[in-house]
């Protein structure tokens, strides 16, 4: 390049970054606490599997007491790739293997104990379900994830020392074989009766102190830095409080440290989360597709439907929550066909009510805006990390839309970009019907935070305007996204047993 050239481009970066500085103003600060990138990525995942499978799953048990023989244990036609295409067809992003469950058995070859696979008929005792599964996972494009039992019944140590290095050395052979994984999995369910190696008895330990959990949590970091740690209260991600799939509407990703423990016994505080919690601990909803965990064949005509499952997903991914559905994998060693087809038709129908956004790429008016780049065209331009802001002293304002055309309409999405925390504690919606704004009726389902992502059904109205309220927040504003949907546009999906 000539000198000219050269010196005539720079004069004109130097003129163009000029003029960047002077449109373009600082980012709203965020307000504590906030999730670490790898919290955001995982409610990104929004669905993901569990997997109940084991001794269990032969011995017509939910929680096994820690005696039944490895040898029943003999899932002749097993294929991990079967469970992980169908997930994929799901639309589930990752699963969850219950390693170990309360039982003991273990479904990998854990040189620490003679009760797992390797005494089972399964594979002449060399199998390994839990590389099968990392293998299949791999192949598939799906993120693994263990649940590994805190809980052991089999174990006649079970309340010493000693079991607590066997819990620990049990994480550690997981943590170092089976490649990355992005959620680990802690109980609160644990103490009580069991086997223990025959001495058939009742064992309490204290909760919050035996497994050491602290030293896991340390190992695991290090380790499996990507890992978010699931338990009762986080520190990754915390339960939400029931087994059926359903999030509060009131839903904050926060707890107030050192208060949640696993088995905590006040479950109405994880449901809602602390609003005035210091730690980021978003909830996630876990739900089997059957009335049991673990597969037992009177319950082959009791999986849910897809219109069950369409509504846990509006409870749960709708009201700032992850959504871990269970699969109970059947006596073959496979997802049976009924569980396959509703979760297969579920996500379809999923995708069709939240096909169409009616309000993609028209930019709305808005009572305040910070400035460039966090202007009112972020919110509809489809991007996740494009977000519109308020002026610092702002934490209210209206957001209004005008439609080309009139049309109907019965769910609008919102999301906040968490990645600078979460704000919103109060927000209405309006539609524009004859020329008259009406608050659109949702069925009472309240409108307070939003969060990651809120999906907000109502009463279908032909509108020609849409608005927003945002009327309570903890601090500016700043929403990443909006979108409308009508969900009735085209026909439903049939329900699996159709
Ligand atoms: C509970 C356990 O006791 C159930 O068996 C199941 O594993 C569920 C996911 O967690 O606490």
């Amino acid at each position: 390049m000539n000198k000219k050239l050269f010196s005539a481009l720079f004069v004109a970066a130097l003129c163009f970054s000029c003029t960047q500085k002077e449109t373009a103003v600082a980012p709203p600060e965020p307000v504590y606490p906030i999730p670490q990138p790898k919290q955001v990525a995982w409610q990104q995942m929004e669905t993901y599997a569990f997997i109940h499978f084991g001794l269990n799953t032969f011995n017509d048990k939910e929680w096994g007491y820690g005696d039944s023989d490895p040898r029943t244990f003999n899932p002749v036609k097993l294929n991990c790739e079967q469970w992980a295409q169908t997930l994929k067809k799901a639309g589930m992003k990752g699963v969850i293997l219950s390693a170990k469950h309360h039982d003991g058995f273990c479904l990998w070859p854990f040189e620490g104990t003679e009760y797992s696979v390797k005494n089972s008929p399964w594979r002449d005792g060399k199998g390994d379900l839990v590389k099968e599964l990392s293998d299949a996972c791999r192949k598939y494009g799906l993120k693994m994830g263990i649940y590994l039992s805190p809980w052991d019944r089999n174990r006649a140590d079970y309340g010493t020392p000693s079991y607590v290095e066997y819990y620990h050395a049990q994480w550690m052979d997981l943590m170092t074989h089976y490649g990355p994984l992005f959620e680990v999995w802690f109980d609160g369910a644990n103490g009580g009766d069991g086997w223990y190696g025959g001495a058939k008895e009742k064992r309490t330990i204290d909760r919050k102190t035996y497994y050491d959990l602290p030293g896991i949590f340390a190992a695991l970091d290090s380790l499996q830095p990507q890992a978010v740690i699931f338990s009762d209260g986080g520190p990754g991600c915390r339960w939400t409080g029931n087994e059926r799939g359903i999030a509060s509407e009131t839903n904050w990703s926060f707890l107030r440290k050192g208060v949640v423990y696993p088995g905590y016994p006040n479950a109405d505080e994880l449901h809602t989360g602390h609003a005035d919690g210091d730690m980021w601990v978003a909830s996630e909803c876990d739900v089997s597709i059957r009335p049991g965990w673990f597969y037992h064949p009177e319950e082959d005509n009791q999986v849910k439907s897809v219109e069950q499952l369409v509504d846990i997903y509006y409870k749960s991914v709708g009201r700032n929550a992850t959504l871990l559905l269970n699969f109970p994998v059947d006596r073959d060693g496979l997802i049976h066909p009924t569980d396959s087809a509703c979760a297969v038709r579920f996500h379809q129908e999923i995708e069709r009510q939240l096909s169409k956004d009616l309000l993609a790429g028209i930019v709305p008016a808005v009572s305040d805006e910070r400035g460039k780049p966090y202007t009112a065209e972020a919110l509809t331009d489809g991007k996740y990390d494009t977000y519109w802001a308020t002026t610092d002293s702002v934490s209210s304002a209206v957001v209004e839309f005008k439609l080309p055309a009139v049309t109907s309409a019965d769910c609008l999405m919102l999301q906040e970009y968490i990645p600078l925390g979460q704000r919103v504690q109060s927000f209405s919606v309006e539609c524009l019907v004859d020329g008259k704004w009406q608050p659109v009726d949702t069925g009472g389902e309240v409108t307070t935070t939003i969060g990651y992502k809120r999906l907000i059904r109502f009463k279908r109205l032909l509108i020609s305007g849409l608005r927003i309220r945002l009327e309570k927040a903890r601090g500016p504003l700043c929403l990443n996204n909006m979108a409308l949907y009508d969900t009735q546009a085209v026909v439903a999906i049939q329900d699996c047993g159709d």
